[in-house]
């Protein structure tokens, strides 16, 4: 459970590092099963494996870049969907949404191999999930190995959470420092001043779908493996404006709660 004062800082931030929730036995079992997914060696398939940095051209990306993107990889190993139920997860996650019900919207794991390890674009979550609202998801992200400033863990910027959608407005400076094309968009008073987010080994870190977020390039001897799972709180409905991933496994009608198979309850009140 989360004390008061985390719950705040929360509220504050828009981000929180939790508790290590994973032994060392569990992170290795979960290295594995990531191995098999990766190597296409799992008898069930996730949604999506791929490059993701294979479409970044405006930031002129060398193909050698890699930061291995899978969706939904508790679809494709009993061990990642037992892991996105994790007890003290999903209570945190919980209270963090007021909410006594959570689904899972999706998971991602995001692998950046050691020196060749690619960025990951400053974004929002919840601007690039154009099929669910209301914008009050929040996400797990767990680290597979220490995630550090050296071998690219995510950087947040605080209170980010409470400015509104600007996505399309976000991009990086040489150095990975997020920078907004219009800055007489933000609220008065608002600091785009992004803090690195490291993350132990086995350890969670939460954040809101609309706080600013990005992590830069592995650029150590080290890999960089990490599982996000993005949970829906109970009242999350469909809404769809535009495409995603998971638009094919939707099979309720537009404005109804978000239900379904591919979005299995792992928590209830
Ligand atoms: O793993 C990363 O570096 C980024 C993950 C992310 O953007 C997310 O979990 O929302």
């Amino acid at each position: 459970m989360l004390s008061q004062a985390q719950m705040n800082e929360f509220e504050k931030n828009g981000f929180l590092k939790g508790d290590i929730v994973l032994s060392d036995a569990e992170v290795e079992a979960l290295r594995a099963e990531l191995d098999l997914v990766m190597n296409g060696q799992s008898v069930k398939k996730p949604v999506l494996s791929h490059n993701m940095v294979a479409g970044y051209d405006e930031m002129k990306m060398t193909v050698s870049e890699t930061v291995v993107q899978i969706v939904n990889i508790w679809m494709a190993s009993d061990a990642f969907f037992q892991h996105a139920a994790n007890k003290t997860i999903c209570e945190e996650i919980a209270q963090l949404t007021h909410t006594d019900q959570l689904r899972i919207w999706h998971d991602q794991i995001q692998y950046k191999p050691p020196v060749t390890g690619g960025p990951t674009k400053w974004h929002q979550d919840h601007p690039l999930w154009p099929i669910i609202t209301p914008s009050d998801l929040v996400s797990a992200w767990v680290a597979l190995d220490d995630a550090t400033i050296e071998n690219g863990c995510m950087w947040m910027v605080p209170g980010s959470h409470k400015w509104g959608n600007h996505q399309q407005y976000l991009q990086s400076d040489a150095e990975f420092k997020p920078v907004h094309k219009q800055p007489e968009l933000l609220p008065e008073g608002a600091n785009v001043e992004a803090v690195p987010f490291e993350i132990k080994k086995g350890q969670v870190g939460y954040h809101h779908c609309l706080t600013w977020h990005g992590s830069p390039n592995n650029h150590s001897q080290h890999k960089r493996r990490a599982i996000a799972v993005h949970y829906m709180p109970g009242h999350t409905r469909y809404t769809p404006t535009s495409g995603h991933p998971m638009l094919p496994f939707v099979t309720v009608e537009a404005g109804e709660l978000l239900t379904g198979d591919h979005f299995p309850l792992v928590y209830q009140k």
